[in-house]
């Protein structure tokens, strides 16, 4: 198999970003992470940059105030609502809904609305590894990322994972892999971005708030291989059918991974190995990893993610001796699965990553009998019945907060689990929890739910729940 490092994107012809942006009016939605990154570079690309939040900004906010002067950008903060004629680009940020009045009438208008990861293709060196799916993308990118640094091959882990895709292509080089967990609300404005690998990982209901449906939300995911060549490589689940179906037609060299199947190429579970199985390779056939019992990170869905990450890897080039030794030595990443503390014989663990129903299923198939689940947060519409019949026995009690908290429990005794309460903030659940529990039990924090009701973000809410177990087990 001719690998993704032979790749090069030297016949390209996308133009620079300077050159495209350079005297166009363009307008930043959204000043958190993205947005202030896409401000920086917009501005360094010669555009006439102006910026919106619809938040109430304090201009006693020192470090906004500071980056904001410094660059002299026009605001529209505090309601002001942006003119809807006389842009070139609208640059919105992920978690910024596409349809909000002033985005529409620009459009309209003749702008061409973008996210950051179209401006941060055209811009960047080297190439890009794009990872998607509604749950286990961080666990994959870190591994990969992992991968990477282990093979001494120049990277950058990027994207929804934290660091906006934009904010790390300044510093890139013709060798750069850019390791990209990317979320639907990147691709959906994705037009050009063109991964040498991309990879899907499961596509569970998620989302649906903004997407309305899943077939929006799965055309937003297939975005990620859409524009993909022949010579490039889609790694996917071939365990998941709703991703097996969208992947028909794609273009490029499918690398499928699965727990379950046998399959006659990709990356497989067989007689308890991980395993790649390649025809084309050199010496041929199957290429031994490690047995799944030799992960550190626990669960079904992390043998999935290990395979995925195996697939990816091995497309891009790197030596499976590798791969082998970084799935070996891997702990797995913050606020998944977290082990936080235990007190008095009662396990604490952090799993505030857990965003969607699907998400936390997979944590509680992970995790021991004895779980006093605490959940609940934004409303994004998810249906949590499934998510309940699926307990299977382990969950004793269900402590529920946010914005989700009444119809969570109201649809948990339609399901038939009656064992919940509402508690009116995260503290109050973890005392509560705490009470509950037998010694050999775990407090779960998987709220099945987004953190964006009371918290700006799932890495808050987690470190809110370690500061309440640490206080718990000093009082
Ligand atoms: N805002 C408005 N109007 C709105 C909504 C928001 O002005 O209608 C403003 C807010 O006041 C705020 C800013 O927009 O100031 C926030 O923008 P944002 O929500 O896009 O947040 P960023 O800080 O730019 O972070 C984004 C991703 N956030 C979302 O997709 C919601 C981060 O993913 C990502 O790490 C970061 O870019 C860097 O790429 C987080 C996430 O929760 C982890 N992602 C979702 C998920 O994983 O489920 C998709």
């Amino acid at each position: 198999m001719s690998k993704a490092k032979d790749g090069n994107r030297k016949n390209d012809s996308r133009k620079r970003i300077e050159s495209r942006y350079t005297g166009k009016n363009v307008l930043v939605v959204g000043m958190g992470k993205s947005g202030v990154a896409a401000m920086k570079a917009f501005t360094r690309a010669g555009a006439n940059v102006s910026v919106y939040d619809a938040k109430d900004i304090e201009w006693d906010d020192r470090e906004l105030f500071a980056r904001i002067t410094e660059l002299d950008v026009p605001c529209y903060f505090n309601g002001a609502e942006p003119r809807p004629e006389g842009w070139d680009y609208i640059v919105k940020s992920p978690g910024v809904p596409p349809d909000l009045p002033f985005i529409e009438a620009a459009e309209k208008n003749g702008a061409v609305r973008v996210s950051d990861l179209d401006p941060a293709y055209q811009l960047a060196e080297g190439e890009f590894v794009a990872i998607t799916g509604t749950n286990g993308k961080t666990t994959t990118t870190t591994l990969v990322g992992e991968m990477y640094e282990a093979a001494g091959m120049p990277y950058t882990v990027t994207g929804n994972i934290g660091v906006p895709v934009i904010e790390t292509v300044g510093k890139s080089t013709p060798g750069t892999v850019f390791v990209t967990e990317i979320s639907s609300f990147q691709l959906e404005d994705a037009r050009e971005f063109r991964p040498k690998v991309a990879a899907i990982l499961n596509l569970t209901p998620d989302h649906l708030d903004r997407h309305k449906t899943m077939e929006n939300y799965g055309a937003a995911k297939a975005k990620v291989f859409a524009l993909q060549r022949e010579d490039d490589y889609l790694v996917y689940n071939a365990d998941d059918a709703a991703v097996s179906e969208l992947v028909q037609g794609a273009r490029s060299r499918c690398f499928p991974f699965s727990r379950v199947k046998e399959l006659a190429k990709g990356a497989v579970l067989k007689e308890g190995r991980l395993v790649v199985i390649d025809p084309d390779a050199p010496k041929g056939g199957v290429i031994d990893l490690i047995g799944a019992d030799e992960l550190r990170i626990p669960g079904a869905h992390n043998v999935e993610n290990a395979l995925a990450a195996a697939a990816i890897a091995y497309c891009g080039g790197i030596d499976p001796k590798v791969v082998a030794s970084v799935l070996k030595t891997f702990r797995g990443v913050e606020h998944r699965l977290e082990h936080v503390a235990t007190i008095d014989g009662v396990n604490f663990v952090n799993d505030s990553k857990g965003t969607n129903p699907d998400a936390s299923a997979r944590a509680i198939e992970a995790s021991e009998p004895g779980v006093l689940l605490i959940a609940g947060g934004y409303e994004k519409q998810s249906d949590f019945r499934p998510f309940v019949r699926g307990f299977g026995g382990k969950v004793k009690h269900l402590l529920l907060m946010g914005e989700t908290a009444e119809r969570f429990k109201k649809e948990a005794v339609e399901a038939g689990f009656a064992d919940a309460t509402v508690c009116k903030d995260m503290g109050a659940c973890v005392r509560l929890a705490f009470e509950l529990a037998e010694s050999g039990d775990t407090v779960l924090l998987s709220p099945a739910s987004a953190s964006w009701d009371r918290y700006s973000c799932f890495e808050e809410r987690g470190e809110h729940f370690k500061k309440i177990v640490d206080d718990l087990s000093r009082s």
